[in-house]
């Protein structure tokens, strides 16, 4: 019988500080599940971390940081490719290339770049605005059928889409046109102090946030001081987006329905809701952190899953290069 291929799936991460419980349910998650049934490639995006000021020893520090982490959350090298983007000249390469067939309207209709820019007005760098454009290099390059993602980055996948759909009409098929694939519960984990914006690692107020290396009592703490409501009960109304969140985090990590979860607190107020979603978190994130301090510490190990997943993604990069460049008349 012939064998079926596999979906391949290509997503990335900043090393931009430690990752957030948003990064985890949102998109990190899902990239071990994944592993069972497709072929995947996963990267640490150290080009696309350069956009905001950086200090360098500390960015090096977390690339490593950010490997380590991904290794602790499950992913496999013996299952799936992980690599450090930076490693494998063909992104910056063909990021280029796919730039000249990207419009500059569409790159301004970015809300990434519009929001980071107004956070970093000082630095609104070329980078920022065409760091969509090394996104859809990251996912075409692989020729990835499945990338998952948070809602966050359902617009720059789409440019991707685009921009491949575009080459493709200009040139044959040379990539393929890939789709997103979003958590059922999480895709857009909220700050803990504003529901209405998303949890994010760069977020300055500590409490907003949860880190995937904060222990047991900050952790516990945060879920106690999250903004909720002056109400009392624990529900999926549309007027309390802070215990919304709390309940998306809690499903996700519990498997439980809102349902189920709204008659668990049924007449048990927010406190014990709290404790309970902070106590969920910690022990998801308890064996996670064991793992990562080994991993991090074993350093011969960390260096040769990077080496070897940086020589089988640059093999797989280096052919779909050479087919776009002799497509375009460069070769
Ligand atoms: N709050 C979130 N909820 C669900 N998914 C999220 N992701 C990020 N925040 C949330 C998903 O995590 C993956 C990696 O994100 P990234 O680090 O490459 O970029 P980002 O989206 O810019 O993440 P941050 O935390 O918001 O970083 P900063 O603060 O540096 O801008 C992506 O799949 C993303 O969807």
């Amino acid at each position: 019988m012939e064998e079926t291929k596999r979906p391949r799936v290509l997503s990335g991460i900043q090393p931009t500080g430690g990752f957030t419980l948003g990064n985890y349910i949102g998109a990190i998650r899902n990239w071990d599940k994944l592993q069972d049934d497709c072929e995947c490639l996963y990267c640490v995006v150290d080009l696309h971390s350069i956009t905001i000021r950086h200090e360098p020893a500390a960015l090096r520090r977390q690339i490593r940081e950010a490997a380590a982490m991904l290794l602790a959350c499950g992913v496999d090298p013996g299952r799936a490719v992980l690599f450090i983007q930076g490693d494998v000249s063909a992104h910056a390469e063909l990021s280029w290339i796919l730039s000249c067939y990207t419009q500059f309207g569409e790159l301004s209709r970015m809300t990434q770049f519009k929001d980071k820019s107004q956070k970093h007005p000082e630095n609104v760098n070329a980078g920022l605005f065409t760091y969509p454009v090394l996104m859809a290099a990251d996912i075409l390059l692989y020729q990835a059928d499945l990338v998952p993602i948070g809602a966050d980055q359902k617009q720059h996948l789409e440019l991707a889409r685009n921009i491949a759909e575009r080459f493709n009409g200009i040139y044959g098929e040379v990539f393929t046109v890939p789709e997103g694939y979003f958590p059922k519960v999480g895709g857009r984990v909220m700050s803990l102090q504003d529901p209405a914006s998303k949890m994010s690692k760069s977020d300055e107020n500590e409490n907003a946030k949860i880190m995937l290396t904060d222990g047991p009592d900050a952790i516990i703490r945060k879920f106690k001081r999250a903004v909720t409501d002056s109400e009392s009960t624990v529900c999926a109304a549309e007027n309390k987006p802070g215990i919304v969140n709390l309940m998306t985090i809690y499903s996700a990590l519990s498997g439980r329905s809102f349902e189920e979860i709204e008659r668990e607190f049924e007449g048990r107020g927010y406190g014990d809701f709290k404790l309970a979603v902070g106590e969920c978190v910690a022990s998801e994130l308890a064996p996670i952190q064991g793992e990562y301090a080994r991993i991090l510490a074993d350093k011969s190990y960390l260096d040769g899953v990077l080496a070897e997943g940086a020589s089988r993604a640059s093999a797989l990069a280096q052919r779909t290069l050479a087919k776009v460049s002799r497509k375009i008349g460069l070769k």
